[in-house]
């Protein structure tokens, strides 16, 4: 007799899927605005409950711009980005801001949370805005910013903006997140400039010279002008400078269109898939390595030649490299 296949019941939508595994996913998905930021802060804090809610959203996610701003302390990036909340809620479009607060989470946390000052409609369900410590994530802050943009955007948002300071490490790990990278500088940066100029054309598709109704802002778009022109394009995209003023609420519009014409260049030009794998790819990796540190870690704690190793190299009977190269043959027999 000929074995008979079992029936195959049709595949669940990824909607279905996610309501069936997860009763908070499907009140993120119907848009509860408190599940949401509940979960944003499970996500803060770690807890393992959120991977499992992320997990069955991922796929309501992927689409959604993601824009992130950046640039020095003042330069005007949270005053552009209540511009363009309004610019975009009036094009009926809905918006989450994630803005990564660079202030320690020991000293209270919302150092810029204080200074931003969010205009809008408390009532507008169409605008999240969250500020996020930039330490003290155990996956680190850039996974827990993806997280935070993932439920934004499987609760409904059509656009996420981020919001960073500075240009450290963590900046550009989180910069590097967005789809549209936004650099923000002010005429007369000077020495600042000149520091931002070497690695700026690596991490910038839009240049936009705030406060350009300030003396010297045409001499600064020329500058970054010039450059943009003499840098190589990235998949076939030359960064565009727009001069705005979020005081006087010019170049808004400008500006989101240097941002829609490099999305929709990025969407159908030769580098999509491979901006998509880029991201893929860093993000498997800083999980991963987030494991193996986590499982060396516990490794080690349990292994009681680590404090007679230890004690060889503080008693200088060993070197830190052998002993290191040690303990790693150790790791690697046990994992
Ligand atoms: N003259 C002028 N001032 C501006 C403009 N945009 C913002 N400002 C002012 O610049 C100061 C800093 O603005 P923010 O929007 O907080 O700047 P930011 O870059 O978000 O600041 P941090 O988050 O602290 O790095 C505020 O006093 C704003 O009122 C502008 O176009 N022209
Ligand atoms: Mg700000």
């Amino acid at each position: 007799m000929k074995a008979r296949l079992p029936a195959v019941a049709p595949r669940p939508s990824p909607r279905e899927r996610a309501t069936k595994t997860s009763p908070v996913a499907k009140r993120v998905l119907d848009g509860d605005m408190r599940a949401l930021a509940r979960l944003i802060s499970d996500v803060e804090e770690g807890r393992p409950e959120a991977r499992e809610v992320l997990r069955t959203l991922y796929p309501h996610t992927g689409n959604a711009p993601i824009v992130g701003i950046s640039g020095p302390l003042g330069v005007g990036k949270s005053s552009l980005i209540n511009q363009l909340l309004q610019h975009l809620r009036g094009k009926g479009k809905t918006v989450g801001v994630i803005a990564v607060d660079p202030s320690s989470p020991f000293s209270g946390g919302a150092v810029l949370g204080d200074r931003i000052r969010i205009e809008r409609d408390p009532d507008d369900t169409g605008v999240f805005f969250r500020s996020m410590a930039s330490r003290g994530h155990a996956g680190g802050v850039a996974q827990s910013t993806r997280d935070a943009l993932r439920l934004l955007e499987a609760f409904g948002m059509d656009v996420l903006l981020v919001e960073t300071v500075g240009s450290g490490q963590v900046d550009v790990e989180i910069h590097d997140i967005a789809t549209t990278r936004v650099v923000v500088v002010v005429p007369h940066l000077g020495d600042e400039v000149q520091t931002l100029k070497a690695g700026l054309f690596e991490i910038a598709d839009v240049f936009v010279v705030n406060k350009s109704e300030l003396p010297g802002s045409e001499r600064a778009v020329k500058d970054l002008q010039e450059l943009a022109y003499l840098s190589v394009p990235r998949d076939g995209w030359t960064p565009r400078v727009v001069p705005t003023s979020a005081a006087q609420r010019t170049g808004i519009s400008e500006l989101w269109q240097a941002v829609e014409d490099h999305e929709s260049a990025m969407r159908n030009g030769p580098g999509a898939e491979a901006g998509r794998k880029a991201r893929a790819e860093q993000e498997l990796r800083e999980l991963l390595r987030e494991r193996i540190e986590r499982l060396a870690e516990e490794e080690l704690g349990k292994e009681a030649s680590w404090k007679t190793l230890l004690q060889e190299v503080v008693a200088k009977e060993t070197d830190p490299y052998s002993a290191a190269d040690r303990a790693f043959q150790e790791l690697k027999r046990r994992i």
